[in-house]
């Protein structure tokens, strides 16, 4: 027999000996003090190998950290090493391991950070391999079931559950510019394509590493999965970039940032030659409508987000207008804020009347209006710009009967991705038609009534969403 060559295999030839049982590294290796009771550690061997997970686990351990060889209930944390959130858990699901929403799956980035340190670091987002505070909000409902476990992901936003929290947001980004020029281009079709990838990877609970973590997800297209590789492989999009020194999208994008300018004007303005506001202001030939005229007048005031708190003290003044003609309105803010956002272009509210008429309701927006024209000019805030201590806000008023407020507060919360969805939910599987008003099943030839926005999620035969999980 001819000798072996490997050296590992020769071990074998000769006279074999019981081998002892193999045991625990940690009943190998000198035990160490665990310093950190509260965490049990598990690494990964998948892409990671065993030499280096048995030196990291040997150097954890040394460092006072609880490291497990074998998979348990008892895990706390999982450490992985160029897996994605979808890798480690389609790996556990094969495990047959529970995850628990308790789990943090980990990239090894934390543990690395937590040796340096001594302790183990918080988990942020950038060690966090899926992120946990899918459930970890104020639905109780959802606390109760695992979160982590891998779902056939819906083509609608509104089976989604979409916080702020974006795993994804080098995709997304470019994505958004590419709808956006798409739209300026009336491309309707690509500018759709890609809201919805945008949207659908807004969802994710964990961060898109490579073109197999895409398997399964709806929504992207060839073309989309291009623009995807392309940032997985050279970290940026060259379509993206082409985008954004683009003349015709530039100008788009300054001349749509006038309150009141949309894509007509805009093509007007670009088909004229011009490349700046400063010009645009000075033509006498051009005709601009009054919303154009409060967009120049107050262009960097608009321009600069509204914040939390500036929302929040409009909120007072129109509560304390609406109040004195109708002093049982409940008035709501809605919008990108009631989704959790912190910042926002303009604020949305809601009022509400019982008992309103069709007069009143009719007639109290002309009446704050006035009511606030007439102290505005009391206070001479018209045209003085120079050294004023008040910022100009866009504020989107909605008054609606009583009886359609949860269609309305459904309706105007948005996001729009989320709202195109509901509709198209709506339309497509049930043969219902939603809007801002009101339900109508079309089988049952019948309006459907709401009280809640659970009702109407009912309705439709869909889960309920809470509002700061429709960021879609
Ligand atoms: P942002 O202001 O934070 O940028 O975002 P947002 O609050 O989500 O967007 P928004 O443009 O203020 O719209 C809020 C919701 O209102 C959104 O879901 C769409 C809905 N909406 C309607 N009708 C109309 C309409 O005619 N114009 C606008 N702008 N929004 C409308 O239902
Ligand atoms: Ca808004
Ligand atoms: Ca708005």
């Amino acid at each position: 027999m001819p000798l072996p060559t490997n050296p590992l295999q020769m071990v074998h030839l000769g006279p074999r000996k019981k081998k002892p049982r193999q045991m625990g590294a940690s009943m190998v290796c000198p035990s160490h003090d665990i310093k950190f009771q509260d965490l049990v550690l598990y690494i990964l061997e998948k892409k990671m190998g065993t030499t280096r997970r048995a030196f990291l686990m040997e150097l954890a351990r040394r460092k006072g950290f609880r490291v497990e060889d074998e998979l348990s209930d008892s895990i706390t944390h999982i450490v992985a090493e160029n897996n994605s959130g979808s890798e480690v858990l389609e790996w556990l699901q094969g495990q047959n391991h529970k995850v628990s929403s308790q789990l943090e799956l980990l990239d090894v980035s934390w543990l690395i950070e937590s040796m340096a340190a001594g302790t183990p670091v918080e988990t942020t987002g950038k060690h966090q391999l899926v992120k946990r505070d899918y459930s970890a909000n104020l639905n109780p409902e959802l606390q109760k079931t695992p979160p982590l476990v891998i779902k056939k992901i819906s083509q609608y936003a509104c089976q989604r559950r979409t916080t702020l929290n974006n795993y994804n947001q080098i995709f997304t980004d470019a994505f958004e510019v590419l709808a956006e020029n798409y739209e300026f281009r009336e491309n309707e079709v690509f500018c759709l394509a890609f809201m919805r990838a945008a949207s659908v990877l807004k969802s994710l609970p964990f961060t898109i590493i490579s073109m197999k973590d895409t398997e399964g997800i709806p929504c992207l297209e060839d073309k989309v999965k291009c623009v995807i590789e392309e940032i997985i492989e050279d970290g940026e999009s060259s379509e993206v970039k082409a985008v954004l020194n683009d003349e015709r999208y530039q100008s788009f994008k300054l001349f749509t940032s006038v309150f009141g300018v949309g894509l007509k004007t805009s093509e007007k303005w670009f088909r004229m030659g011009y490349r700046t506001l400063n010009k645009i202001k000075l033509d006498k030939t051009l005709k601009f409508t009054p919303m154009q005229k409060a967009g120049f007048l107050y262009y960097e005031d608009l321009v600069s987000c509204v914040t939390r708190a500036e929302a929040e003290a409009v909120g007072m003044l129109v509560k304390e207008a609406v109040w004195a003609f109708l002093p049982e309105a409940f008035v709501t803010m809605t919008g990108g804020f009631r989704r959790g956002k912190k910042i926002g272009h303009d604020v949305d509210f809601l009022i509400t009347s019982p008992g309103s008429t069709d007069e009143d309701e009719e007639q109290l927006l002309p009446k704050v209006i006035n009511l606030w024209e007439r102290k505005r000019v009391d206070s001479g805030k018209c045209s003085q710009q120079e050294g004023k201590t008040w910022k100009a806000i866009r504020v989107d008023l909605v008054m609606c009967p009583y009886e359609r407020r949860a269609f309305a507060l459904l309706g105007w919360t948005g996001s729009r991705q989320f709202e195109r969805d509901l509709r198209r939910y709506a339309t497509h599987e049930r043969k219902m038609i939603l809007d801002n008003h009101a339900l109508y099943d079309k089988t049952k030839k019948i309006f459907l009534k709401a009280e809640s926005e659970e009702e109407i999620f009912a309705h439709l035969g869909l889960d309920y969403i809470e509002p700061w999980e429709r960021n879609a």
